[in-house]
């Protein structure tokens, strides 16, 4: 390939910008220690969020620990806090010989996770756009045929 003098500055400038690129790359948002919010899905016998209002700060990692210690299985499902965020991984890790072991993890963008009673899952992202969103609902349709939405199993999600 020849290069006309004029293109030379051009490509001298898309050099220059390359180790900016890299050294981008290499501040990884996604690493380190995450900060831990738990939320518990049913609370007893009751279909709740709790908390029902949760709140993170963009470019920070978290870890939401999804805990149900009720008796019927659950979904936090939420587009909007989805759209929002960089998810790292989901997992779900069980404790054996007091020692916790990590038995399986999920990467990609994510919108719902269920969590069946008597267990937990671990949802690891950094939020990358700010805002508020009140669609984070459990959509499981109980005996009664209303959803655990309709009994007010909703919340609200702000990223400042
Ligand atoms: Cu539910």
């Amino acid at each position: 390939m020849r290069l006309s003098f004029a293109a030379v500055p051009v490509l001298a400038a898309l050099l220059a910008t390359a180790p900016t690129i890299e050294s981008r790359a290499a501040g990884n948002l996604a690493g380190g220690e995450p900060i831990t919010v738990t939320v518990e899905l049913g609370k007893g016998s009751e279909h709740v969020f709790v908390p029902n209002k949760l709140r993170f700060e963009t470019g920070k990692l978290y870890k939401l620990v999804l805990t149900n210690q009720s008796q019927a299985p659950h979904y936090f499902t939420s587009n909007g806090f989805s759209a929002m965020i960089y998810t790292r991984k989901v997992q779900v890790v069980q404790t054996r010989d007091g020692k916790p072991t990590t038995l399986a993890e999920f990467k990609g963008a994510i919108r719902e996770v269920e969590v069946y009673p008597g267990h937990s899952a671990e949802w690891w992202f950094v939020p990358v756009a700010a805002g508020r969103v009140t669609d984070l609902r459990c959509g499981i349709t109980g005996t009664d045929g209303k959803s655990h939405a309709d009994h007010g199993m909703t919340g609200e999600i702000v990223i400042e």
